[in-house]
């Protein structure tokens, strides 16, 4: 079967989905492509913390009614260390700015229900899928699905299928450049059935390891402890996890974690990731596909969402008036916002986590880097203002 289509997007994640929303209200027509099921998407659980921008975003764009609803609007979060809070106060340290926490899986319902109302063909459980002819004016993507071998001829196709997809890997060796770090710890992550018992995020540098308390409703806490690179989960039940973020969250003055059913846990490695450009011909990556962060920084889904806004801007430019200069200047754009990101990631993990070559002269200077910014203004203001986002321009 033929398509035919202005762009055709690899992946419905959250860049894959917004690329195809912000694309539908300047009138240029998409078609998604998803390897998975729509049911498997709407429940990957992942991200759980929305840059200022990224809500004002989906709040302008027409898919942001449930956030407001639903999601939880952050003022401040609090760095533990020593037995001790220190809270940023970042509404007050960026002139007005917040986050706002709801699930990353809850964004991507919201744009589904919107494509779906505006008949935005997404392809849902496609396989085989394939991009041809980046380096020509008709690049292609075929894919089965129901049997079928399908292609959908583009003028131009968004790879947002994650770090794990097939377009970053379609372009021709030596196009790329790679700059990576991996860490040597990963994220072991719960969902619990406990109502959380602070009402904002907690950042613990602890010896025995970095733990973080957030949150996903009045109902539900997310929790995460530092773990070694290569731990199984089967290693972990549920009450050595509980066990450990006590340990590493108590504070001096009592403060007590509630616990519950644990109804979802995982381990997530942790590395930097970033390929010069995010372009090849006619092929434009957005979103993981083309950068990571190590969570810490809580900026993974919203580096996707700065890159689709910009992209979808550089394609409006084009298909309304044949205009190439803001595609031209697509990856420059973006890298100058994502290696920003990749720093501040890459800074709060350092901070936070306890790296198995360290020293004692390490945690000496962590500690003292952790007290600097819980006590100087000027320090302080610059995690909130990397943390809420940075404005877009
Ligand atoms: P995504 O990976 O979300 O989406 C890519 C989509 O493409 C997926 O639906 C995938 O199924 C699809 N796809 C892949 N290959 C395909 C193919 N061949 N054909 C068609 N479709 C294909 N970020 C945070 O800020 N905080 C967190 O706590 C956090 N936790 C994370 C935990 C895990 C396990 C992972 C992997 C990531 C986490 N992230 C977190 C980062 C995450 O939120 C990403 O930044 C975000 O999902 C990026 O969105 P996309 O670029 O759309 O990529
Ligand atoms: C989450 O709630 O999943 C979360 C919050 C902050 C982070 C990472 C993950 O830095």
């Amino acid at each position: 079967m033929l398509m035919r289509t202005q762009v055709g997007i690899v992946g419905a994640g959250p860049a894959g989905l917004l690329l195809s929303h912000l694309l539908h209200l300047h009138g240029v027509e998409s078609v998604v492509v998803e390897n998975r099921s729509r049911d498997y998407v709407e429940h990957r659980v992942r991200a759980g913390v929305l840059e200022q921008g990224t809500v004002d975003l989906l709040n302008e764009s027409g898919v942001g009614e449930r956030m407001q609803r639903e999601g939880l609007v952050h003022h401040g979060i609090e760095l533990r260390f020593g037995g001790r809070g220190h809270r940023i106060d970042m509404t007050d340290l960026t002139g007005g700015r917040s986050i706002t926490v709801y699930g990353q899986q809850e964004v991507v319902k919201d744009l589904i229900r919107a494509r779906a109302g505006a008949d935005g063909p997404i392809v849902f459980g496609a396989t085989d899928v394939a991009v041809h002819d980046l380096d020509t004016a008709v690049p292609r993507i075929t894919f089965r699905n129901g049997g079928e071998t399908v292609e959908i001829k583009s003028n131009v196709i968004a790879g947002c299928d994650g770090f794990h997809g097939i377009c970053r890997p379609s372009i021709p060796s030596g196009v790329l450049s790679v700059f990576e770090r991996t860490y040597p710890f990963a994220w072991l992550g719960i969902l619990a059935e406990a109502p959380p018992t602070h009402e904002e995020l907690i950042y613990a540098y602890h010896e025995r390891g970095f733990a973080l308390y957030s949150m996903r409703s009045p109902e539900i806490t997310r929790l995460y402890v530092q773990v070694a690179p290569e731990e199984d989960i089967g290693g972990w039940p549920d009450e050595r996890i509980w066990q450990e973020l006590h340990t590493r969250l108590e504070t001096d003055d009592g403060w007590k974690l509630r616990e519950g059913k644990i109804v979802e846990k995982g381990i997530t490695g942790m590395r930097s990731f970033v390929v010069e450009p995010m372009q090849f011909g006619r092929l434009f990556l957005a979103g993981d596909a083309a950068h990571i962060v190590p969570p810490t920084g809580a900026k993974g889904m919203n580096l996707a969402v700065a890159d689709v806004r910009a992209l979808a801007r550089a394609l409006t430019g084009f298909f309304k008036s044949g205009k190439t200069d803001m595609l031209d200047a697509y990856s420059a754009t973006c890298l100058k916002r994502i290696w920003r990101a990749e720093h501040f990631s890459w800074w709060m993990t350092s901070m936070l986590h306890r790296f198995p070559s360290d020293d004692a002269f390490q945690h000496r200077l962590q500690r003292s880097q952790l007290e600097y910014v819980a006590r100087s203004r000027p320090a302080a203001t610059s995690l909130a203002e990397n943390y809420v986002g940075l404005p877009f321009d």
